[in-house]
């Protein structure tokens, strides 16, 4: 495995990155997760749109055009010979002195990660997961915008947490009010009426290039989407109910906290869209 840092690669053991750098000292960075699929790189575009738009919020210097990152991620996966996998993208506030102040940081250090991932075991993708709902919330979307896919996931990983220690694997987050925001690191849909629902990023939830996906599959299969408001009520009562990230893909969620949702097992809707996902990933 040869690991991008900065636009040299090196041997795993030997990618290494300061103590001084401010992602690790302060979560100050953001990234991506991408996948590979059958040799090509699954939304490339859309997931470097993302990564630009996340630093552009945040105020960090990429010191790199949107096109040379793309053809840096594209270079990565082809000297690792990747035909299936994960990219992992991480552009970090760079090395400075300790204290918070970001305009200390001289230059972003750019990673490019190219493995694989897998976040649940194939039976769940069968025979769909049970989730609860966390007590942890959302970060306010005034205090830190959802859409910025930052280096911050201590909120979702005492969610994540909480769903490990109720001996699931997975956890609904909700926000400040009490409505649905998202799952630990996937979108959440319900299906109702033969329709789609997710949370509105507005409401807490990451603007994933996953649940946009979805949602174009739905609308070219004549099943109507909408961004919505969500309680914990609707997802008790949905006719169907599913999550969505680039690692999860899409997965069948078919209890939460203790309540079966529609039969209890993957259904109609959320079955075409798996086979619409995958047809897609293979084209
Ligand atoms: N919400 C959150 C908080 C996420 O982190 C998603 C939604 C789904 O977004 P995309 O754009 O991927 O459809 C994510 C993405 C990991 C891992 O290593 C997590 C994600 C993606 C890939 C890997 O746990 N989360």
């Amino acid at each position: 495995m040869k690991i991008y840092i900065d636009g040299k690669y090196y041997d795993r053991k030997d990618a290494k990155i300061s103590v001084f750098d401010h992602g690790l000292l302060y979560g100050d960075g953001i990234f991506e997760g991408i996948r590979i699929y059958n040799g090509k790189v699954f939304k490339l575009k859309e997931h470097i749109e993302r990564l630009y738009q996340s630093a552009k919020a945040i105020l960090l210097d990429m010191h790199m055009t949107e096109e040379e990152m793309g053809n840096a991620v594209l270079d990565a996966v082809n000297i690792n010979k990747k035909k299936n996998g994960y990219i992992r993208l991480i552009v970090t506030r760079g090395e400075g002195p300790l204290g918070i102040d970001p305009t200390t940081c001289k230059k972003a250090t750019v990673i490019i990660i190219v493995s694989d991932i897998q976040l649940y075991p194939d039976e769940y993708y069968k025979n769909g997961i049970e989730i609860i709902t966390a007590s942890s919330r959302r970060i306010p979307s005034d205090s830190l915008d959802p859409r910025i896919k930052s280096l911050n996931y201590l909120n979702n990983i005492m969610a994540k947490l909480e769903a490990r220690h109720s001996g699931c694997l997975e956890a609904v987050m909700l926000n400040r009010e009490g409505f649905v925001a998202e799952c630990t690191g996937d979108n959440m849909f319900i299906v109702k009426n033969n329709e789609l629902f997710t949370p509105a990023p507005f409401h807490g939830a990451l603007d994933g290039i996953t649940m946009r996906t979805v949602m174009e599959i739905a609308e070219s299969l004549g099943i109507k989407t909408h961004e919505a408001t969500l309680t914990r009520y609707d997802l008790y009562n949905a006719e169907e109910c599913f999550m969505t990230g680039t690692g999860a893909e899409i997965i069948p969620v078919i209890k939460i906290d203790g309540r079966i949702i529609g039969d209890g097992e993957p259904m109609v809707v959320t079955k075409r869209l798996i086979n619409a996902f995958k047809k897609l990933i293979m084209s």
